[in-house]
């Protein structure tokens, strides 16, 4: 089975591969087709929505089984910001060390802060619309530690493994992180699907 990756977000693309490889089945990504011009509009109210905005709008225009992910960073003291805003914290355009040290600040002396990574994946192929979600719990620490994974990986501090997001290895990150929950339930739904229970 083939599914296109609806996200141009490399570090998801690179966990998705190596998520979808464990199950057989193989990721697309944009570039395995000729190049398009869009984009999707993450006007929706909720992870989900947006979730599903991506995957309707990736399968109008490569016609392909396709999985999307909306995910963020949820900080408690924060009322739960950036939350469903993470990549559009300050600015899009803003670089991630910069979002980093600004959510720091942001936290000020609360910090270490409890925060949570939530991720919705949607899965669609022109018929079924499939959903999943998945959470890990940490804190965010005042220093960047560690330089694997993305986004707010390296102050995202895992007390389990005394170590960052960004410390820990592609694999162990694969098992226990917000989108391999997610895609794991993800996948069990569509191979439910597909035998035709
Ligand atoms: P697409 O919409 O193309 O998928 P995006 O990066 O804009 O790409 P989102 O709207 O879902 O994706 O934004 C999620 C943001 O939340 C992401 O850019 C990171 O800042 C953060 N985030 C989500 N999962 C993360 C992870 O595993 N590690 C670090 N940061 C993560």
């Amino acid at each position: 089975m083939k599914v296109l990756i609806a996200t141009h977000n490399q570090g998801k693309i690179h966990e998705f591969k190596a998520l979808l490889k464990k199950h057989q089945i193989e990721a697309l990504t944009v570039k395995d087709f000729p190049p398009q011009s869009f984009e999707v509009e993450e006007t929706g109210a909720s992870y989900l929505e947006n979730a599903v905005l991506k995957a309707l709008k990736y399968y109008e225009v490569y016609q392909v089984p396709v999985i999307s992910d909306d995910s963020g960073l949820e900080v408690v003291c924060l009322d739960g910001a950036p939350g469903i805003k993470s990549s559009r914290f300050l600015d899009s355009h803003v670089s991630f060390e910069t979002k980093r040290k600004a959510l720091i600040q942001l936290i000020g002396s609360n910090i270490p802060a409890e925060a949570f990574f939530v991720a919705y994946v949607v899965y669609y192929d022109g018929h079924t619309l499939l959903n999943a979600r998945g959470d890990i719990t940490g804190l965010i620490i005042h220093e960047e530690r560690g330089t694997n994974g993305f986004g707010y990986d390296p102050i995202f501090f895992l007390p389990d493994y005394q170590k960052t997001m960004a410390e820990i290895s592609d694999n162990l990150k694969n098992t226990i992180s917000h989108r391999a929950k997610a895609c794991e339930a993800l996948i069990k739904k569509i191979q439910l699907m597909r035998s035709g229970l």
